[in-house]
């Protein structure tokens, strides 16, 4: 544990702003808790809404140490312009039994949720109502790692997924680009204990990226809860 660099401690800066329902998305109608520090970002065709923090700083630790201790962390592989490239981060996929994920060409079959990543999924799925089943652990070590341009618009999450992603250690800023590229794109330092949620057309119509940092960053860790709709595969 001794080579992690945790993120200070300290309270981490919200935008205090009065929460309400977020209405139906898909077929899930969260229920946000009325104490969260959201805001929410109305994009041209796609619709976020952020919560910093989400978990107090002390919880933020506690899952940031857990996470980094216990997941089975390997290297992805992406394809780029037909060949096959180690993602440039560490990455793990969990979920319920069937629940597969296929992305650059390779199917990841899921590993069963340790405790800590069910409590998590359990606290999102109490809050907002949501059948979150599975989640892509990413582990970025430092500034070198990064995630390019791509959407989490697989066949397996269905048409406007919700995308429930938790931060936690070392801010990094999240990019947003339109797939027509006129519109103007947006960018979002997300902080430790924090949680953003894409929604509605977001997948369809923009794509994201988490890009290397110059800045002397150690440890983040990302979760992305998906619900994976076809389970039959099991
Ligand atoms: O690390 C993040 O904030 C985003 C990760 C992501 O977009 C992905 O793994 O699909």
């Amino acid at each position: 544990m001794s080579a992690i660099r945790l993120p200070p401690r300290g309270s981490v800066a919200g935008l205090a702003r009065e929460a309400e329902s977020l209405g139906a998305i898909g077929m899930m109608t969260p229920r946000l808790p009325l104490e969260a520090s959201a805001r929410d970002l109305e994009l041209r065709g796609g619709h976020l809404r952020v919560w910093s923090p989400f978990f107090e700083v002390g919880e933020a630790d506690r899952l940031l140490e857990g996470l980094w201790r216990d997941i089975e962390w390997s290297q992805h592989f992406v394809a780029i312009a037909g060949r096959r490239i180690a993602s440039p981060r560490l990455s793990a996929w969990y979920g319920v039994d069937g629940a597969h994920y296929r992305y650059s060409g390779h199917r990841y079959d899921p590993l069963p949720f340790t405790p800590l990543l069910d409590e998590v999924r359990s606290r999102l799925n109490a809050e907002f109502g949501t059948s979150f089943n599975s989640v892509l652990a990413n582990a970025y070590r430092d500034g070198a790692d990064s995630m390019g341009w791509h959407s989490d618009d697989e066949p397996e999450v269905g048409t406007s997924p919700v995308i429930a992603s938790v931060s936690l250690g070392e801010t990094r800023r999240f990019r947003l680009r339109h797939r027509k590229r006129a519109v103007e794109p947006v960018a979002l330092d997300l902080e430790h204990g924090s949680l953003l949620v894409m929604d509605g057309d977001t997948q369809a119509n923009w794509h994201h990226a988490v890009p290397k940092t110059r800045r002397q960053v150690g440890l983040r860790v990302n979760l992305t809860f998906r619900w994976i709709r076809d389970l039959g595969d099991a």
